[in-house]
This record gives structure tokens, sequence and C-alpha cells, in this order.
């Protein structure tokens, strides 16, 4: 189990013997037990099934081994990507093994699922930096018992000769059929390589490979990828017999009730990587969501049990204004993946910006909170306010404008109000001499860096 699950994972019940016959049930959901896929149903995480029966039956009676794939095109996942790998996780946690396929074959052609434009080959050498940030993030989410296994398709795609490439799989697929993929008809104006155009092939004889080797039953993936997972089973239908279970499910692409795209921001996408989106932006997104979006991704992202959610959802109508369910989302999903002291920072960080005692954040939580405000590097040496403001970090455009504004009171250095216009700045003075916070009106901050 990942290490920053917390405790709020849903209990396991495991496999149970009950006499001869096997039977199997997943996560106790408020004492009543339910199978992974109803409870994926309940959380409108099901787009389309190859074979919903098949499916419900197989998990319902045994562990299955299942797998989602992830090319590495970045060196971190984003939240786009966190929704198909929670749901592997919901899987691990009803007693599923998981899969994580790692594509370092795939990823060095490119996948033209969701693009419109022919993607630019990255060098193996982008390929194997990507693979590595992303292993390390998957073991993070989950955890390195032996539930759980990641692969590469590199191990298996580069051993592939071109002649038994075609004799032993490019004969089974049919051009046409291909042509009609919606990834490859909807490129058809613009054109696409021959390169992209096989892309399914590759992830096909991935699907056959873990189903041969590893006796992984069933792939999922977001909706961009219903053409790839069925390719799949069909190839595995042909060679392993119509008979052979294997399955694929996809996830619906998850729409703002705004119309806007899920998972931007004005800063871009939203990582995992703290480097690139620090805990508290990534905390802070999550408590910026709408109303009208809040319970959908309470249902998609936070392993809260389907009580506690109606539970939220009612104080979505009830009490919109507490906000509830929005603190809630974002506990659980900062805790997820940052772990518990990223949430305790992160609200010290937003508590302090709200009432703007900022005296006792410490130097990291500045780094943090401050990215993206206007900053200014200055000296160590003693100045005059006014000076200081216009002159030393330019965030007063004149000497008259930030006198008015120190006069108003409406200046805040390291949180004290400063009224008198020939006070002395000390940009020493607070948070062990690197920084000075500074604040005009009532949100607007600046931060200095000393140095
Ligand atoms: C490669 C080889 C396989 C199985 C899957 C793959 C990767 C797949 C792909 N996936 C996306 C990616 O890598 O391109 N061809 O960024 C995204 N996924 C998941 C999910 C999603 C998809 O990693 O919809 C969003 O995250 O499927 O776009 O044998």
């Amino acid at each position: 189990m990942g290490d920053n699950l917390g405790g709020n994972a849903e209990k396991l019940v495991p496999v149970v013997m009950t006499g001869t016959s096997f039977s199997f049930f997943g996560p106790i959901l408020g004492g009543v037990s339910m199978n992974i896929i109803e409870d994926l149903k309940w959380r409108g995480a099901i787009n389309q099934q190859t074979d919903e029966a098949g499916l419900a039956a197989l998990t319902a009676k045994q562990s299955v081994s299942l797998y989602c794939g992830i090319d590495p095109t970045g060196d971190s996942m984003h939240i786009g990507h966190l929704i198909p790998f929670m749901i592997l996780k919901r899987f691990q946690l009803a007693g599923h093994h998981p899969y994580v396929l790692v594509g370092g074959g795939t990823g060095a052609i490119g996948d033209p699922s969701g693009k419109n434009s022919e993607r630019v080959l990255q060098t193996m050498d982008q390929v194997k930096h990507n693979e590595a940030g992303l292993n390390a993030q998957m073991h993070k989410l989950f955890g390195s018992d032996d539930n759980f296994s990641i692969v590469n398709n590199y191990d298996w795609l580069s051993k592939l000769s071109l002649l038994d490439f075609l004799r032993d799989y490019g004969k089974l697929f049919s051009v046409n059929t291909m042509l009609n993929k919606e990834v490859v008809a909807s490129r058809l104006e613009v054109g696409i390589s021959y390169t992209e155009f096989t892309y399914q092939i590759l992830q096909s004889i991935d699907f056959l490979h873990l189903f041969r080797a590893e006796h992984v039953q069933l792939q999922i993936g977001g909706a961009d990828q219903w053409g790839n997972i069925t390719a799949g089973t069909d190839l595995i239908h042909r060679l392993e017999g119509n008979d052979a279970e294997a399955y694929g499910l996809t996830i619906p692409l998850l729409l703002k009730a705004d119309g806007t795209k899920f998972g931007k921001t004005a800063g871009g996408a939203v990582w995992l990587n703290p480097e690139k989106t620090s805990p508290y932006e990534f905390y802070q997104f999550w408590i910026n969501q709408d109303d009208r979006d809040v319970v959908k991704y309470l249902k998609y992202f936070t392993f809260l049990s389907h009580e506690e959610i109606d539970r939220l959802a009612e104080t979505v109508k009830t009490a919109p204004e507490k906000r509830e369910a929005q603190r809630r989302l974002a506990e659980e999903v900062t805790e997820f993946v940052h772990g518990k002291a990223a949430v305790v920072e992160a609200q010290n960080i937003t508590k302090a910006l709200f009432t703007g005692d900022v005296q006792n954040l410490n130097a990291e939580e500045i780094e943090q909170g401050f990215k993206g405000v206007p900053s200014a590097d200055v000296t160590s040496e003693k100045q005059n306010i006014v000076l200081w403001l216009v002159d030393a970090t330019k965030f007063e455009s004149s000497r008259r404008q930030a006198r008015e504004d120190i006069k108003n009171g409406a200046i805040r250095i390291n949180g004290e109000k400063i009224t008198d216009v020939d006070a002395e700045i000390d940009p020493t003075a607070a948070f062990d001499g690197k920084f000075v916070i500074v604040r005009r009106g009532k949100k607007k901050y600046f931060l200095a860096r000393v140095k």
C-alpha cells in the first residue's frame, strides 16, 4: 500500500474461502460489500466495457490481474493521469493485482490518440529520463509490495524483428479496421505517419504479452484509449480463441461544469511532481473547485465511503459557503499524492495568506505560498521604506503612490502595518534574513528575496 495513503482507504476483505467455492468481496463500503465494478459505476467512472457481464462475473469470483499503460512523454504524471491510476488503485485495494506499464517502447513511437497532429519523436535519452520519473511516482502511489508490478514494454517490443512483426502480427490486423478507429479516422485529413498508424498494433502486442506471461485479463484506460484497448482484446481473441477471458474498460473524460478543460490552470497542467506544482498549489487547485463539480471529483479522486460522499454532497446543497466538500477533497487528494505533512503545510500557508498573519511561515512555506507573486531581489542594506518600495523593489510605481499607500495604512511589511513614511526597512529582520513579505491592501502580495 502506498506510503501516503493514510488511514482513509476502505477496509479490505480479501479472498475468502467458503467451503469448496471461492467467494470474492470488494471493499466494505459502509458495511455493505460491493463489487469493484458496482463501485466504479456508482462513481460514474465507467465509459465503455468490452463485456460488462463477463467482467462483473470474473471480478466477483477471483482476484484479477489488470493493467493500465502510460507513455514516458514527460517525467511526471499530471492529474489527468491520476484518474485511471486511482482506479487501478481501487482495484488493488479490493484485492486485485495492478500492473503499471511504462511505455519505453511505445513512448519511442507516440500514441496518436487525442492529438490532432503528428508528435515530434523523443530521443531515447529523454524516454529513459522520463521513465525514471514515472517509475518513482508509481511506487509512491502503489507501494512496493508484491501486490503491485511495474513493467516496461521496451523489454519485449525492442526484441521484435521487422519480419516477425509483419508475419506474426501485421497479418492479423486489417488496415480497413485500423482506418476505422476514431483516432486514425480523425487524422486522415491532416495526415498521419505510418509510424503513428502502427501504434495500436504495439499496444495490442503488449496486452497479448501480459495476458500470456502474467495472466493479465483486463486493460483499463481513459476514453481516448478505447481503440487501442479493443485492438488488444481482438488480437487476444484471434490468437487465444474467442473464449479467452480478456476484457477492456474505459473511464469517461472529465468534463467541467463551466466547459473548460479539467486539470488546467492559468499556470498550465497540475503536476504530481512537487517541483513542478507545489503541494500548496496542488491543494489550492482542489479547494477552488466549483460546487457543481466537487461531488463528481470526490467520487473520482478520493477513497471516502459512499456514505461520507453522500453526506458531503448534502453540505454542498445546505451550506455551500462552508466549502466543506472542497476542503475534504483537497485534503484527501493532497494526502494521497504528497502525504499528510504536505496537507498541514498547505493549510498553514492558506491560513496565513488569508488572515495576513504571515509571521510564522517558514522559508519552505514562503517559497511555496509565494510562487507566482511578483518578486524582486534586494540587498540586505537598510533603507527608507518609500525608496525601498519604489527603487529597490519596484513594488510601487512612484514615490507619491508609495507615500499615499503608507499613509492610508495599506502597506504591511512581514504582516505588520507601516504608516510612517520615514520608517526604515531592515530586509534581514525576519525569516532567517531571507525574505521580506509585502502586502498592499487586502490581497496583493509581493516577495523580496534578500541576496
Ligand atoms: C502504452 C502501451 C500500452 C498501454 C497503454 C499505453 C499508453 C497509452 C497512452 N496513454 C496516455 C499517456 O500515456 O497514450 N497509449 O499519457 C494516458 N494514460 C492514462 C489514460 C489516459 C491516457 O496514461 O486517458 C489518461 O491517463 O489511459 O491519455 O500497452
